[in-house]
């Protein structure tokens, strides 16, 4: 499973459910630190799209999902060294992908902003 933060955040108590049954998901969390899909349906920079920081690959210990492999990545290698282990082990494997918040978005600014606008009936 591939999810983003923002919805991972409204999921991820089914950790607990994987845990007690013992599933062996592979799951990647990317991790951009925004709710980033409102910067194309409002605009960009809402302080309100903006993501508690959580320490996803710590979660699945909490929840009871022992013998996962985790890790936290942060650069290409670092993910690559991960998948490899994903690839070659029987686990369950959960990895949190962290990217920029600039990098997240493959829109240019004047797309969101024309987007957002066409959605946004004038005022007045
Ligand atoms: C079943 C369901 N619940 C809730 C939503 C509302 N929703 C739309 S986008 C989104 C999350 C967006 O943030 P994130 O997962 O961090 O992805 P990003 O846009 O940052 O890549 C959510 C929860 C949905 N689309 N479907
Ligand atoms: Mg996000």
């Amino acid at each position: 499973m591939v999810t983003g933060d923002g919805a991972h955040q409204l999921t991820f108590n089914e950790l607990a459910v994987m845990g007690r049954y013992g599933v062996k998901p592979k799951i990647f969390v990317i991790n951009n630190g925004i709710y980033g899909v409102e910067d194309v349906i409002s605009e960009r920079g809402h302080e309100y799209d903006d993501l508690a920081q959580i320490n996803y690959h710590l979660l699945p210990e909490a929840f009871g999902c022992k013998w996962w492999f985790v890790a936290k990545v942060a650069t290409n290698a670092d993910l690559d060294a991960a998948l490899e282990r994903v690839a070659a082990e029987d686990t369950a494997a959960y990895i949190g992908v962290m990217i920029s918040e600039e990098e997240s978005q493959p829109m240019t600014e004047a797309i969101i902003d024309n987007g957002y606008k066409l959605r946004t009936p004038p005022i007045g």
